[in-house]
């Protein structure tokens, strides 16, 4: 039995604002693009929770946020200052466990197994508490914290009471405390599967942990085995910290070294192909594509192209590649062994990757 805390900042990047301009505290503040009078285009990234009472939230065209709340106080985006909060925050609660795991900006898991005696729900809290008054005392910024035996029930947790909320779920009670909470808490549950679901008569993730798994699994495949354990509190993954993915490279080594330009480009196109089923499933684009190839006396040489904006269109990445290939066709010599590299990935929606991250970790991939 595992004691796991999941810590989330509430309205980060408002919060981060009311703390470095100590008049907006107490007011209304969203922070996204300019609204310009109700007619400026962009969303809401976030807001304070004096202007969530006006029904403000994040991802909301900013010209909505504007007509709901004309006085709130609009704010574009300071990243560096976000990044540096957030640094300070993750080297606070890595402090505290090395078993320690970042999810987003703002979200990170801490396994507290061997730090507080299971079961002794006094010194859990005293242990999130005082986590809580070392970070609002060093970075004077709220949080939320959920505690339970797994990352799933504790991540919920965390969202159950905000801001500056904690809520420890006992240990056997796990599906106990999911049961009257709607599907959507589901992290893996979006707008379509809630649809679905719905139209099946299930509102609430009691009524998904009923429905029996051979059902699941014919109705949604993989990720219906996923949810029919999610629904039912059960989560066995480890709190780990991720490495970024720098680049995805491939490299295919031919049986006789070759000049035929058939053959070459062949591999070279199933390696891309690939390599772009590992990039879109990981929701990334990439911005340079390069390719490797190396003679029959080993010499190796390597071309890449940086595109302008990052891309996971295959028949452009492909066409790419074989226009970087070709000064080494012309080459006299045979060659030996090619290979190709996807770099600079990037991620639009940093929701969707810790999605498909946390699939990963459920071994659906
Ligand atoms: P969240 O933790 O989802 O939201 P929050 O911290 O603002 O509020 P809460 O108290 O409910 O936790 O996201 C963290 C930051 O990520 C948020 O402050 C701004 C950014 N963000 C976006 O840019 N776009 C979005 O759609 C969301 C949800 C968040
Ligand atoms: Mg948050």
């Amino acid at each position: 039995m595992r004691t796991i805390m999941h810590i989330d900042l509430d309205a980060f990047y408002a919060a981060v604002e009311q703390r470095e301009h100590p008049e907006w505290q107490g007011k209304p503040v969203v922070v996204g693009a300019d609204p310009k009078q109700g007619t400026g285009r962009g969303v809401a990234m976030t807001a304070s929770y004096e202007a969530r009472k006006f029904g403000i939230k994040s991802a909301m065209p900013i010209s909505r946020a504007y007509k709901l709340c004309p006085t709130a106080i609009f704010t574009p985006p300071n990243f560096p200052l976000y990044t540096a909060a957030s640094d300070a925050v993750m080297d606070i609660l890595r402090s505290h466990s090395e078993k320690f795991e970042q999810v987003s900006i703002d979200e990170a898991f801490i396994d507290v197994t061997a730090k507080v005696s299971r079961g002794d729900k006094n010194e859990i809290e005293t242990f999130a508490v005082a986590i809580k008054n070392e970070i609002r005392q060093k970075e004077k910024l709220s949080c939320s914290i959920g505690i339970a035996a797994n990352k799933l029930v504790a991540k919920i947790a965390s969202d159950y009471r905000k801001p500056d909320g904690l809520t420890i779920v006992a240990a056997g009670r796990e599906k106990e405390f999911l049961s009257p909470l709607p599907v959507r808490k589901l992290i893996g549950v979006g707008e379509k599967t809630e649809a679905v679901l719905k139209q099946m008569g299930v509102n609430t993730i009691g009524d998904l942990a009923a429905l029996p798994n051979e059902f699941m699994l014919k109705e949604f495949g993989k990720i219906g085995l996923y949810l029919h354990e999610a629904a039912n509190g059960v989560d066995n993954s480890e709190v780990e910290e991720c490495y970024e993915v720098k680049s995805i490279n491939r490299n295919y080594t031919f049986e006789e070294d070759t000049k035929d330009h058939e053959l070459i480009f062949a591999a070279m196109n199933e390696m891309l192909e690939d390599a772009h089923s590992s990039l879109t499933q990981n929701n990334f684009r990439c911005k340079t594509i390069g390719i490797r190839a190396r003679f029959e006396d080993f010499e190796t040489h390597t071309k890449e192209k940086t595109v302008k904006e990052a891309t996971k269109d295959l028949a452009l990445i492909k066409t790419t590649a074989k226009t970087l290939l070709q000064p080494f066709l012309a080459d006299k010599r045979l060659i030996r062994q090619v290979g190709i590299r996807l770099a600079h990935l990037e991620t639009a929606d940093t929701r969707q990757k810790q999605v498909s991250e946390y699939f990963k970790q459920q071994d659906l991939k």
